[in-house]
């Protein structure tokens, strides 16, 4: 095992990291940037190194920067957290030929799920399903693209096989406006991601969108960790997550889910991953692979009781899954609300001085945050101040337990997202439960983007 890891990371995903190590004895090594020379999780590290200034392209994104503060503080692994350099498939490269450890899998698998066209032609082959569209990249010739939507079925959508994350997209109605939608999106791309390969989908109307958590291990041991559903979203940023997914047939759950494990181990995946999927009519559509710890990671450890981070330090240290899927187990219900520093309505960001801050508690309450009473939220980085993550035996005694938390929170100087969030559990199509991806921006009014 490792004796020292060093975290690539910042916020409230350092502290989670710094916090899977200590349980397991294993010395940590904090970075920061200038602006985040007095956050809690630096001062807890066994040791810290500053990075470069305040903008995350000179510090938190510096692969050289990060790399040398392995080399002076003689850390055995580098874990990446989400974001900055998390799926960055040079900087896997560049950390495993300095002779560390990289805590994901393979730099030759991040750059294969980069890439949106090979991500989905391997998962393909691996017998994952597909949303219907294109074999590959769209050719160049126009005659081509037209007969490929007429086979798809208008509507279609336009990718950018260098996008993801609702980047690089455009929907097309009609064939009137196909080739030029192609042309727009090929030039976006290219300036984008200097990729300019696009790829073509059926356009789902009005799925939910469902991912299914994987841990593969470097033996060919592969399980999936049930599901989580996102679909509380607002331009691309999820503001709630849920496991399981609410109304989602167990038996469909554990087919895709096998599913999932199975290409992991005929790709030879190693670490964590999230098969991301749009689900409409009772059936699962794979858009794309995460390849890295996710935000909301909390609610499937949750119901399954497993620390994804202490597992991912044994995987990338060689050792072997400590279980089997008969042995995972889903208990209850977890929800997870994403506490933003921001104006609740119109979503501006608040960052600043906050003055006081009390954390819920209680039983099935968790909170994962770096702040407290006195910190600085520093303007140059995500929004995101903190998880508040609630289980309950079953759902609604988990929405009930997150009205308590919600209420509880109060955070004073800054604003926040608290009050939507409490808006959103006293709403009663989230009740119900199985509300797509679309369902919180009409909510609010605004054209869904
Ligand atoms: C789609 C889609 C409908 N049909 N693909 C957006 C993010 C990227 N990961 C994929 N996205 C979508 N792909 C087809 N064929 C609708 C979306 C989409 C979306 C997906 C997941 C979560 C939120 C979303 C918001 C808008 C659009």
């Amino acid at each position: 095992m490792f004796d020292k890891i060093l975290i690539a990371n910042r916020g409230e995903i350092a502290l989670r990291v710094q916090r899977a190590c200590r349980e397991l004895g294993i010395k940590t090594v904090a970075v920061y940037s200038e602006a985040d020379r007095d956050a809690k999780y630096v001062k807890l590290a066994d040791e810290s190194v500053c990075i470069g200034p305040a903008p995350s392209a000179k510090s938190y994104l510096s692969i050289p920067s990060v790399i040398s503060a392995a080399e002076v503080t003689d850390a055995q692994a580098i874990h990446p957290g989400y974001g900055f350099l998390s799926e960055n498939a040079d900087f896997a490269e560049r950390v495993e030929q300095s002779g560390f450890v990289f805590i994901g899998p393979r730099a030759e698998t991040i750059r294969l799920m980069g890439d949106k066209v090979s991500a989905k032609d391997a998962m393909k082959k691996a017998g994952v399903p597909c949303v219907p569209g294109s074999e590959g990249a769209l050719p160049d010739d126009p005659a081509e693209i037209i007969k490929t939507a007429k086979r798809v079925g208008y509507p279609v959508i336009i990718k950018a096989a260098g996008g993801g994350g609702g980047r690089g997209m455009r929907v097309v109605h009609t064939e009137a406006a196909l080739l030029n939608a192609v042309s727009m999106t090929k030039a976006e791309a290219q300036s984008a991601f200097g990729n300019p390969m696009v790829y073509m989908e059926k356009f789902l109307e009005n799925p939910r969108h469902i991912e299914i958590q994987i841990l593969a291990d470097q033996h060919g041991n592969a399980v999936f960790l049930g599901d989580r559903d996102c679909s509380m979203q607002r331009r691309h940023q999820k503001i709630i997550e849920e496991a399981p997914s609410p109304l989602l047939p167990e038996r469909l759950r554990d087919r895709i889910g096998e599913r999932c494990a199975e290409a992991c181990r005929k790709i030879k995946y190693r670490g964590a991953g999230t098969f991301e999927f749009l689900y409409e009519n009772g059936e699962f559509y794979f858009i794309e692979m995460n390849t890295r710890l996710q935000v909301e990671h909390t609610v499937t450890e949750m119901i399954t009781g497993i620390d994804l981070v202490q597992q991912q330090i044994f995987v990338a240290a060689g050792e072997k899954l400590p279980f089997r899927q008969r042995d995972i187990e889903l208990r209850g219900h977890a929800i997870e609300c994403r506490i933003n520093a921001e104006d609740p309505y119109n979503f501006v960001p608040s960052p600043g001085f906050i003055n006081r801050f009390h954390m819920p508690g209680g039983p099935g309450v968790r909170m994962d945050t770096h702040v407290y009473g006195g910190y600085t939220v520093p303007p140059h980085y995500d929004s995101m101040i903190g998880k508040l993550i609630t289980h309950g035996a079953t759902r609604e005694q988990a929405i009930a337990r997150m009205r308590v938390a919600l209420s509880e929170l109060y955070v004073e100087g800054i604003k926040t997202n608290v009050a939507l969030h409490a808006d959103l559990m006293a709403d009663l199509a989230f009740q119900q439960g199985g509300t797509s991806i679309h369902y919180l921006e009409n909510k609010l009014g605004i054209a869904s983007k």
